[in-house]
């Protein structure tokens, strides 16, 4: 799964990436900077106690952090189209909003406003998807003009997209008006920004880091609150030291494990695991897919050439100790194509190609 980190200049975007992945911000002019975390997940530290696999591999997630930008001059503004296609890539999306008192960091526009700050940030998704729209709009009107194998299809997108302009010129973001498979499947591949799940950060000073998370602002999935230039120091302490600063801090959880489960409830995703002696792993899914589906994120012949689901609960092997027990116990299940997959299954797939 791929998240963009985005938002104005200096919110703490690169501290916040560098709190959650534990690797030090990179040096130099700000880039786009790509950073993989894996997913913490204790069953599987319990399951390779059981299995002593030759491999372990957790589920990641890429956090793409992007360059901040201001929009009160041209060259920020340059600055935020030339990173679009950046954050086009990613699933899903999460603002970074400045909220810590710091002199010694200029605050855009001069505010401390997470609000404001989110709301500008928000006309601009809008912005950049109404340009990607016109622009292709502009295309279709030219080709409709002449008679073309693909005019039906044309035409089609032409009234969702049509549809889509209207609800942008209204500030609406379509994320609430193309709901249909075939409205999302239209316009799949342009990677528009306010079609993408928006998770909030408020980047608070630390003596604010214990207190409730925000209210979501209206179309964002989730608010978050955390202070990154603390969480930051922490991540970089012995394991063994953190949870007593953490506890200084007022928060029970690292931001890490926080932003990580925000991102995976955000676009509605669960892990289920797959288990042996060459390898324990947990696999990402969108919450609700059947077996077949869940086959097919291990490989396409495991789909193709489906028989069964051998399934387990997590709990229920561990309290019988070893897959055997669980067997004589009655608590694998073989289980068929139309099995909705949940987060605690442990699954042995049984496929003939
Ligand atoms: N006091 C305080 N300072 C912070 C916090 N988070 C970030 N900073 C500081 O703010 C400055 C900017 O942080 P960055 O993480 O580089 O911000 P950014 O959003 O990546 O900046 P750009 O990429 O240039 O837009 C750094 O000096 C950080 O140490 C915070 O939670 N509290
Ligand atoms: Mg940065």
């Amino acid at each position: 799964m791929k998240a963009a980190l985005i938002g104005f200049s200096q919110s703490g975007k690169t501290t916040l990436a560098s709190a959650v992945t534990g690797v030090d911000p990179p040096i130099g002019a700000p880039a786009v900077h790509r950073c993989m975390v894996k997913v913490p997940d204790e069953r599987l530290n319990v399951l390779t106690k059981m299995y002593n696999p030759k491999k372990v591999t957790e589920a990641t997630i890429e956090y793409i952090d992007v360059p901040g930008f201001s929009l009160s001059d041209r060259s920020g503004q340059e600055g935020w189209k030339r990173n679009l296609p950046d954050i086009r890539q990613a699933e899903l999306l999460v603002a970074v909003a400045r909220a810590f008192e710091n002199s010694a960091v200029p605050a855009y526009r001069d505010r401390i406003d997470p609000d404001e700050d989110l709301e500008e940030l928000r006309d601009e998704l809008l912005n950049a998807d109404l340009e990607s729209i016109t622009t292709r709009l502009e295309r279709l009107e030219k080709t409709l003009t002449k008679p073309t194998k693909m005019q039906d299809q044309d035409k089609k997108e032409m009234a969702i997209l049509q549809r889509a302009k209207t609800a942008l010129d209204e500030s609406t973001l379509l994320s609430e008006i193309l709901t249909s498979d075939e409205d999302r499947r239209t316009v799949a591949s342009f990677g528009l920004l306010s079609l993408k799940p928006l998770l909030v950060v408020h980047n608070v000073s630390d003596s604010e880091a214990s207190m409730p998370d925000p209210d979501p602002p209206e179309g964002a999935v989730g608010a978050i609150r955390l202070c990154a230039s603390a969480e930051q120091d922490i991540s970089q302490l012995p394991p063994e030291d953190r949870p007593a600063f953490l506890a200084d801090l007022g928060v029970e959880q690292p931001a890490r494990d926080r932003l990580i489960r925000k991102c995976y409830e955000s676009l509605g995703l669960i892990s289920f695991l797959t288990v042996g002696p060459d390898e324990v792993r947990a696999w990402t899914i969108p919450e609700g897919s059947d077996a077949v589906e869940a086959a097919r994120q291990i490989h396409s012949d495991i789909a193709r050439g489906f028989i069964r689901a051998e399934t387990v609960a997590y709990d229920h092997l561990m309290e019988a100790g070893d897959m055997k027990g669980a067997k004589a116990a009655g608590n694998v299940r073989q289980e068929g194509k139309t099995y909705i997959v949940q987060d605690v299954d442990i699954i042995n797939f049984k496929f003939n190609v």
